[in-house]
């Protein structure tokens, strides 16, 4: 597999609970090098542009409420195989069917608030890491 790059974003719910740290010792734990990082808040324009594929679901709403409700820490990451193995290091959507050890499983309480974003596809986690960082701040 080529070296490649995954975009995340640690949620408000992590940051609240204290978990910066753990969370990010988890990750480079795990062999994921950061490439660029920050801590900033979405605005409801922000959230409701980086989640514009779930705007017709029940829990759009909420989505974005909870997601600009504090700051977050986006981080683009990358490591052999960046995607996948990184949903596999976070775990599935609803913690309670997240595998033992994963982030989800250890640091997230709902599916609504589940502590962590991975990108689906290398397409998007180039958006995604667009989104959140110019060119001068990927290193
Ligand atoms: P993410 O995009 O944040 O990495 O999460 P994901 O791929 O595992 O899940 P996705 O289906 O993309 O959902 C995006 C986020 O919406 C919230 N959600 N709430 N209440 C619900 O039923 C529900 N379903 C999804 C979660 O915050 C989820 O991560
Ligand atoms: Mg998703």
């Amino acid at each position: 597999m080529a070296t490649n790059r995954t975009f995340t974003m640690l949620k408000p719910d992590a940051v609240e609970k204290g978990h910066i740290g753990a969370i990010l010792e988890k990750i480079s734990a795990s062999g994921f090098r950061i490439v660029a990082m920050k801590l900033t808040q979405m605005t409801t324009a922000d959230a409701e542009e980086f989640y514009a594929i779930h705007s017709e679901r029940p829990f759009f709403p909420e989505l974005v409420t909870y997601m600009t409700r504090g700051p977050i820490v986006a981080a683009i990451l990358e490591k052999e195989n960046a995607v996948d193995d990184f949903r596999a290091l976070i775990g599935a959507t609803n913690p309670a069917d997240a595998a033992e050890g994963t982030i989800r499983k250890m640091f997230a309480d709902s599916i609504s608030e589940n502590a962590v974003h991975g990108s689906d596809s290398d397409d998007n986690a180039a958006i995604e890491g667009a989104f959140h960082f110019s060119g001068r701040d990927q290193f």
